[in-house]
């Protein structure tokens, strides 16, 4: 019995932790930290190695999967699954007014996979369908339009430089448990733990004493309010005389107009909405000026409310304002061995705005619109219907607000598709239920978050282990099912082009291409020592690329013609105005809602892990004591919330780490028939019953569900 290790890396969440894999007879036998990576250095976490039972799962799909009229699943093979859905697929497209009345939504777990999004992007392109749906609407969307904005090109994102900082600013973020996001940053603990050692300061602003918040300065914050916050942030710095006029003067425009908008915004006048107290936040500000370098970061948190896009814009301006974008130790741009950003300009592949959704005239962000669209998108007649959906590596009913008016419109559909390992909540509704690959099945390298890495890096894994059953890779199965309605899936016009005279590029081909023409590239045995997969393949643990990211590459970075970061812009400008007329609060929901995110969770799987579900681990709603008390409920009863959209039950913990007037909730739960068997044994409620997907609740820059902040009223279920 032959027993191997083998080298590889997490594709679950994004610091990308260096993995060994022990296999037997080609089968993984156990996951543990890999103590050579570069970055990682031995540690992964609980979920990470939990992978092993995923990976193993009795309850995974690992054969195509056919769903009969009584809703059971039969296995069927690749082939009759394939030539179905290419026969009505090519139906659909013929009868029903081509490409737009097909719709893909992809999720999370395709981000970390080279391949699976460009296939993706590349089918939708080539059958010509603009209804592409993503977790993006639900995560990061408005940070992307924030950078639009400030800096011409949505995927121009800078990072805190954390090695660096005197003093990291989160907003909105728990990176303890989430271990970073939009930030490739390996042992971040250590980074953030690093920071203070070095006598520098880490400040969390977080409604919820979270467990980064507990670990370094916590600064309660109401859901929802954190605009107010950075505007007078702003507006102390600017009356105060704290900016970094040459910054301001060599690197922005539109300066003067930002010090103005501010203006009318002291801490004094925002403080009944943040609850922040005013000397705290002037406090604050004159640290954040003075530190010899600040970063100002922010996620989930700081992109779930009414106003993201003007937040996670703000978080850039305090950056530029007090001199500390593109400069060591404060907010730095990543470059990556693919020049990604300029790549996809020069493609248009970087787009906002250049189309709006039928329902709801909402801007198309990097080529996706608002998920919480796609329900009426389904169900309202007229041309551009979507009458057949694809959803590969997703499961919206329980991530996407209102599942239940997804459910049924789902349901609707003449043709439904999902790739996944697991028959969940989403993909149950599916006609087919195709399998697909693990991370531990596929070859890799991190395209999507090159830029995010705190160190210049690059992987290259090969699979760790053959595909189990019959499971596929994504792209496999686009090409096999492009091949049927005859499209090439691809983005590129000269990719298509070969395509029709029967050349198509692996995604194998087309990175090594990107590598080795790339600005570390070895240009084809021009540049010796340069990237080419077959270097990476030298060096499994990873390779450095520099000790560090080079600072003043803004000129680089900027897609503006004047080559300024724009400060005000008139989008802004109208978001502050609207965030002024938002409504008071509403006596009938006089509570506000917010997520959490758990160690052993991962959205809305891994639930199906006897390891991670061990103990008495239950879905619960974080209550405050003096919130609890009030209603008469008490820890471990069964509470009901209500917003204006909906209402769920589940058991209420008390805990004093709730600021008074919030409740925190995780996303991912409510699996009653979904996720596998321990999944669906543990249940739970699905939070996002709650949310509306009404278009006036999208957020109108870049149509995202309003997930944290929901106004909901709290009370003891009936009969508890
Ligand atoms: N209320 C609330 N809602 C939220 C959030 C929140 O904070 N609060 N967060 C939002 C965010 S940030 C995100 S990213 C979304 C996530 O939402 P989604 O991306 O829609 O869903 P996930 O729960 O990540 O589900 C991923 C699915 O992919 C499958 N899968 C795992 N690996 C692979 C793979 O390699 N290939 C394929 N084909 N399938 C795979 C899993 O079995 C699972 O069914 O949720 C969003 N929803
Ligand atoms: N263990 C684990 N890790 C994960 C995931 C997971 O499900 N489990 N999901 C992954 C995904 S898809 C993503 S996108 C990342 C997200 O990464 P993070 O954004 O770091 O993760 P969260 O834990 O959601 O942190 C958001 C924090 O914002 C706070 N918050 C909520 N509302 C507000 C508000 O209005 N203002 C402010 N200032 N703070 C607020 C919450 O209390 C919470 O502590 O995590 C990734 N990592
Ligand atoms: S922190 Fe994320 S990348 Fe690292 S082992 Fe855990 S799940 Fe994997
Ligand atoms: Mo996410």
């Amino acid at each position: 019995m032959p027993t191997e290790e083998r080298v590889t890396f997490c594709r679950i969440c994004e610091p990308l932790c260096g993995l060994r894999a022990t296999v037997r007879d080609g089968e993984l036998v156990k996951l543990r930290p890999d103590p050579d990576h570069p970055l990682s250095k031995g540690f992964a976490c609980a979920k990470g190695i939990a992978m092993t039972e995923v990976q193993n799962d009795p309850d995974r799909v690992t054969q195509p999967l056919r769903r009969g009229p009584d809703g059971s699943f039969e296995r069927v093979s690749w082939d009759q699954a394939l030539d179905d859905i290419g026969e009505r697929l090519r139906t659909i497209l013929e009868q029903r007014g081509g490409g737009g009345s097909v719709g893909w939504y992809f999720g999370n777990p395709s981000a970390f996979s080279y391949s699976h999004p460009l296939w993706v992007k590349g089918f939708m392109d080539a059958i010509g369908s603009r209804h592409l749906y993503g977790a993006g609407s639900q995560d990061v969307n408005n940070r992307f339009v924030a950078s639009q904005l400030l800096y011409g090109s949505p995927l121009v994102v800078p990072i805190p430089d954390l090695e660096r900082t005197d003093m990291l600013l989160i907003v909105g973020a728990n990176p303890l448990v989430s271990h970073g996001s939009v930030l490739t940053a390996p042992r971040i603990k250590d980074s953030l733990r690093n920071i203070q050692a070095r006598g520098g300061r880490v400040v969390v602003i977080d409604p919820r004493r979270s467990e980064t918040a507990r670990a370094f300065e916590h600064i309660a914050i109401r859901p929802d309010a954190d605009a107010w916050l950075l505007l007078s942030l702003l507006q102390v710095i600017f009356a105060d005389g704290l900016e970094d006029e040459r910054a301001l003067r060599v690197q922005a425009s539109g300066g003067e107009t930002l010090r103005a908008l501010v203006a009318d915004h002291p801490p004094e006048a925002t403080e009944a909405a943040t609850r922040i107290p005013a000397a705290e936040v002037r406090r604050l500000a004159h640290a954040l000026a003075s530190a010899r370098s600040a970063a100002v970061y922010g996620r989930t948190g700081s992109c779930l409310g009414r106003h993201g896009t003007l937040v996670s814009f703000l978080l850039d301006a305090l950056n530029v304002v007090t001199g500390n974008l593109d400069r060591e130790g404060g907010a730095i741009f990543g470059t990556g061995p693919i020049q990604l950003e300029g790549l996809l300009h020069r493609l248009g592949a970087d787009s906002y705005d250049t189309s709006r959704s039928r329902i709801g005239d909402f801007p198309e962000v990097i080529g996706t619109l608002p998920a919480s669209l796609m329900a009426e998108e389904i169900t309202t007649p007229g041309p551009g219907q979507i009458r057949a959906l694809f959803v590969s590596a997703g499961n919206p009913v329980l991530s996407v607000p209102n599942g239940d008016e997804l459910e049924c419109a789902l349901s609707e559909l003449e043709l439904m598709v999902a790739i996944d390992l697991y028959i969940t909540e989403t993909s149950r509704h599916a006609d087919y239920v195709l399998p697909a690959t693990t991370f531990l099945e596929r070859e890799d390298f991190p395209l999507a978050f090159l830029t995010f890495s705190t160190a210049p890096f690059a992987q290259w894994t090969e699979a760790a282990v053959e595909p189990r059953g019959e499971a596929r890779q994504e792209w496999q199965i686009i090409d096999a099912i492009s091949s049927r309605v005859g499209v090439t899936p691809a983005s590129a016009w000269p990719l298509r082009a070969l395509g029709r005279v029967g050349l198509r590029l692996s995604p194998r081909r087309l990175l090594d291409l990107g590598l080795r023409l790339g600005p570390k590239g070895d240009l084809f045995g021009l540049r010796r020592g340069g990237l080419s997969i077959a270097k990476l393949r030298r060096h499994p643990h990873g390779l450095r690329l520099g000790a560090r990211h080079p600072t003043g590459v803004l000129d680089r970075k900027v897609f503006h013609a004047d080559k300024r970061v724009h400060l005000a812009p008139d989008a802004i400008v109208a978001e502050v105005a609207a965030l002024a007329r938002q409504n008071g609060r509403d006596p009938h929901f006089p509570l506000r809602l917010i997520g959490l995110r758990e160690l052993r969770s991962h959205n809305s799987w891994m639930h199906n892990v006897p390891k991670l579900m061990a103990g008495d681990r239950v879905h619960a709603a974080r209550v405050h004591p003096d919130d609890a008390r009030a209603r008469g409920i008490a820890d471990g009863d069964t509470c009901r919330i209500v917003s204006a959209a909906g209402a769920i039950e589940l058991p209420a913990k008390i805990t004093d780490e709730m600021t008074p007037g919030v409740v925190a909730v995780p996303h991912g739960w409510g699996h009653g028939n979904g996720g596998g068997r321990v999944a669906a044994a543990a249940g739970g409620a699905n939070v996002n019953l709650l949310a509306s997907t009404a278009p006036q609740d999208l957020e109108r820059l870049a149509g995202m569900a309003f997930l944290n902040g929901i106004p909901v009223r709290l009370e003891p279920a009936a009969g508890a």
